[in-house]
């Protein structure tokens, strides 16, 4: 398996050539972690292009190209590290994914163009995911096991189980990933992947994320749970659990690594909570203005590897205008495209089955006649 999902083939152009790197570190450090100064470098493009999507994002839902909007600024940290060191592929021997609603930053990682993110976001009947039919963010790539994002909060933690007992039973170091927000955890379906994922002898290879940005649309999280970290909630079952700074992409990553290395060699589960900043408040509908005064995690790193020479700024300038130039492009290509028209009303309802006589004829096919 690669370390990485990512090609470095197509990296060189916006980093600084051998001779200007001389002075350049080995590592980028945080405390007694590191990374290799080279992925963080990857990381941060990765996150750059995250943040640059969903800004022109916000901007589509502001005027009008879409119709709502919902994303990760403040995640990019967590979200690049993940969908970076995801083994992806079909089939039980590789991750299944069963995402929350801000993870562009994990598609784009695992190599999604930008443009099938705004063909959702802007319902277009080209969307490879829900043709034109779902919210912004709600991904469905059966190539990748990247289970159908739902907008029903905690859903995907009762479904993660499943998964991952097929994945127990085939062997191997395929494992589950199941992401979502810290005032989720509340519903019970949290509970039930606690539940499932330990009983003795049977404990499965899930891997749960909760991204904790201390809101649940305008909830603040010490108003409703007593709980110091959700983390936390992981000892009553026995399952090994951490609580990292989702603001510091070092610990991120190291974090995330460990965890995952002990899901897929161990076949147990294990909870990562990732403390995040909420940078564009919940969602469109309440406006989606830029929040001052939490960290931004994009400004921070930069200004860390900067500091370590690791990068120069107008390297940085440059692969920020390289990145808003590939949201630009993806927005107006997906414009042209057509919406979903009268004739699509009945068609992609269901999925086709041996042994269903009736529905077969509705299916027509995903995007490019995948089924
Ligand atoms: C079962 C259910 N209840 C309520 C909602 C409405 N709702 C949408 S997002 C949200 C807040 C979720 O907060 P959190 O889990 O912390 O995730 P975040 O949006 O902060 O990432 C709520 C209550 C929903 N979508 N589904
Ligand atoms: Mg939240």
């Amino acid at each position: 398996m690669p370390e990485t999902n990512e090609d470095s083939s197509d990296l060189d152009s916006g980093l600084p050539r051998r001779a200007t790197r001389t002075a350049a570190p080995a590592v980028i450090r945080s405390g007694r972690e590191v990374i290799s100064a080279e992925l963080a470098l990857t990381v941060f493009r990765q996150m750059i292009r995250t943040r640059a999507l969903e800004e022109r994002s916000i901007k589509m839902s502001k005027s009008g190209e879409a119709y709502f909007w919902i994303g990760g600024p403040g995640e990019e940290a967590f979200n690049v590290c993940l969908g970076l060191q995801v083994h992806r592929g079909q089939g039980p021997a590789y991750d299944f994914l069963h995402l929350h609603y801000r993870n562009a930053g994990v598609m784009l990682a695992m190599g999604m163009p930008m443009i099938d993110h705004v063909r959702q976001l802007a319902m277009r009947r080209t969307d490879p995911h829900s043709r034109g039919r779902n919210f912004v963010g709600h991904y469905a790539v059966k190539k990748w096991n990247v289970v159908p994002v739902t907008s029903v909060i905690e859903v995907q933690f009762a479904m993660a189980p499943g998964t991952a007992l097929m994945q127990k039973r085939h062997g191997g170091e395929g494992i589950t990933l199941v992401v979502g927000g810290e005032a989720g955890t509340a519903e019970g379906d949290f509970e039930t992947c606690l539940n499932w994922s330990t009983r003795p002898d049977q404990e499965l290879p899930v891997l749960m994320l909760v991204t904790n940005n201390r809101f649940g649309i305008s909830t603040d999280l010490h108003t409703v749970c007593a709980e110091k970290q959700v983390s936390d909630r992981a000892a009553p079952y026995g399952v090994r659990a951490e609580t990292v700074d989702g603001n510091d992409p070092v610990l991120v990553w190291n974090a995330l690594d460990r965890a995952m290395r002990y899901c897929r060699r161990e076949r147990k589960p294990f909870l990562l909570e990732a403390m995040v900043s909420r940078l564009h408040g919940h969602s469109s509908s309440s406006g989606a203005q830029r929040v001052w005064g939490e960290t931004d995690v994009l400004a921070s790193f930069e200004q860390k590897l900067l500091d370590a020479s690791a990068i120069d700024e107008s390297t940085v300038q440059t692969m920020k205008d390289e990145a808003k130039a590939e949201a630009d492009a993806a927005v107006a290509a997906a414009m042209k495209e057509p919406e979903p028209g009268r004739d699509d009303l009945y068609k992609f309802s269901y999925a086709p089955s041996d042994v269903d006589a009736v529905y077969p004829g509705d299916y027509t096919g995903l995007p490019g006649g995948s089924k």
